[in-house]
């Protein structure tokens, strides 16, 4: 019997043309052999083994929505981005993840997660790709990939090994501010709404007279910060994985709109020299009463994508999308980023995955760029050369060249910076021990790490993991290790 009655539409293969069947291949009898010319069947199986894009190297499970950003306080004698001017309102979209995890892999492992925007202002696309810890594991984009290594599987037995994790943090001492952030209890957020986000980075930002600021943005969750406890982390891991996807799609679906105030700490330009921490380490913070909170505006997510691959599969984020009136700062890690983002988006996406819907920017399209796969928007020049005498875009160097950068000067070397008087590695985690966390919360971090390191951790990788901990804070570490020895 057919499924169809006039009001239902007829159903295509990809060229329009009407098919026969959607259920039986056309074959020579009942029980005969298919034949070669049912295109349709042929094409149905093509699609299929098509249908995926490589999940993203890293961030790979995660959940977005589109929204919008209006600016709230007048930060326009920092900068000049379009975004930030007093009144505006700009269209955004955001995607959170977890980092270690594969695409079907349960919201609600421990992890830091991914907290990426994209704002679609009048100068071109402007992402800011951070996380929701201010700080990060390794201050080298040399050392990035062999982190992310000892976080996924082991190459023999295809699990995640804590051995490895503790093996490449207790040798990277500058991880140790983080790993005190995701033993805490940031490191399982109740959902993605109950989580704030920031640059981690310091960028730049540079104002109309062309005066320069460094800048860290801190997105604060409107909803509060909120978190699960381990035990209801592995509980929900085995109930429901997609846990915090569904939430941020549930709640925005039944109109209750997550929203984030954004804050900056602003930098003098001249103050980086002398600060007592590098300011362009990412494993440091700024303490908020060197540098206090300065409101900017306020992002709101109010609309569920309507196809989840189209927007959030194929969001290609990228720290590169910087526009005038803000720039990148000397950080080491930062500067790496600027590169691997759009090369993996052309391996993982195509060349041309700038035009797809949700990266197109919502601004003038002028570039030279042109031709390669799947591209269908032909470039505005009419020739497809620069300088050109037919009327083609041209720079307009009054309006947005930038002549304010930062100077450098020295000596080739490979090193960690440690010129800054407290540039060590143990401080500021012993400080958010100490100074940050309640006895509850210090409880809860004891628990969560010595829980951590019973599950497989082996000599020496253990030894070393509780002078690790003993490093950031004597007492804390003793704690640790009783209940690491099954005390
Ligand atoms: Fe990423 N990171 N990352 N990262 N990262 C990616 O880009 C990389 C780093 C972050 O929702 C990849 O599209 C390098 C810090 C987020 O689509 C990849 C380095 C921070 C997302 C990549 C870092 C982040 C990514 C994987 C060290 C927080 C997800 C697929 C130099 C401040 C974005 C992709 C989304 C994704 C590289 C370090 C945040 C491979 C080389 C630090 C939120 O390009």
């Amino acid at each position: 019997m057919s499924a169809s009655s006039p009001k239902t539409p007829y159903t295509t293969n990809n060229a329009g043309i009407p098919v026969e069947s959607d259920e039986h291949s056309l074959s020579i009898s009942p029980d005969g052999p298919i034949l070669m010319q049912d295109h349709y069947l042929i094409e149905k199986m093509a699609q299929f083994n098509r249908e995926r894009v490589p999940e993203r190297v890293v961030h790979a499970k995660g959940a977005g929505a589109y929204g919008f950003f209006e600016v709230t306080h007048d930060v326009s004698q920092f900068t000049k981005a379009d975004l930030f001017q007093p009144g505006r309102r700009t269209d955004m979209l955001a995607r959170f993840s977890t980092v270690a995890g594969e695409l079907g892999s349960p919201d609600t492992w421990r992890d830091p997660r991914g907290f990426a925007l994209k704002f679609y202002t009048e100068h071109g696309n402007y992402d800011m790709v951070g996380n929701n810890t201010p700080i990060f594991f390794v201050r080298d984009p040399m050392k990035f990939q062999d982190f992310i290594r000892s976080q996924k599987r082991h190459p023999a037995t295809g699990l995640r090994n804590n051995d490895m994790q503790w093996d490449f943090w207790t040798l990277s001492p500058e991880s140790a501010h983080m790993v005190t952030w995701l033993m805490g209890d940031r490191g399982i957020p109740a959902s993605f709404r109950h989580m704030n986000g920031y640059s981690s980075h310091t960028y730049m930002w540079v104002n109309g007279a062309g005066e320069r600021f460094w800048v860290k943005y801190h997105f604060k969750t409107d909803q509060g910060i909120d978190y699960l406890t381990q035990a209801d982390a592995d509980e929900m891991a085995g109930s429901d994985g997609d846990h915090h996807r569904r939430d941020l799609y549930e709640s925005i679906e039944s109109g209750n709109a997550p929203t984030w105030s954004l804050k900056v700490q602003i930098m003098p330009f001249e103050d980086a020299a002398d600060y007592r921490f590098n300011p362009f380490d990412l494993t440091k913070v700024w303490p908020h009463g060197d540098y206090p909170l300065i409101d900017v505006g306020r992002m709101t997510l109010n609309k569920n994508p309507d196809n989840f691959f189209i927007h959030i599969e194929q969001a290609a984020f990228e720290p590169s999308n910087l526009v005038p009136g803000i720039g990148p700062s000397p950080d080491k890690m930062l500067l790496g980023r600027l590169f691997s983002y759009p090369d993996t988006h052309r391996y993982r996406i195509g060349p041309n995955y700038a035009q797809l819907p949700p990266n197109r920017a919502r601004s003038h399209v002028n570039s030279y760029a042109k031709d390669g796969p799947m591209r269908y928007e032909a470039s505005n020049a009419a020739r497809p050369y620069a300088p050109n005498s037919y009327g083609g875009p041209a720079a307009d160097v009054d309006r947005f060249g930038d002549p304010a950068g930062w100077a450098a000067a020295g000596e080739m070397v490979r090193e960690a910076y440690k010129l800054h008087r407290e540039d060590d590695d143990w401080g500021q985690a012993g400080t958010q021990v100490r100074q940050v966390l309640d006895d509850a919360a210090r409880d809860r971090l004891v628990s969560n790490v010595s829980g951590h390191l019973k599950q497989g951790v082996s000599r020496p990788v253990l030894d070393r993991a509780l002078q690790y901990w003993r490093n950031i804070d004597k007492v804390i570490g003793d704690r640790i290790a009783k209940k690491a020895n099954g005390g």
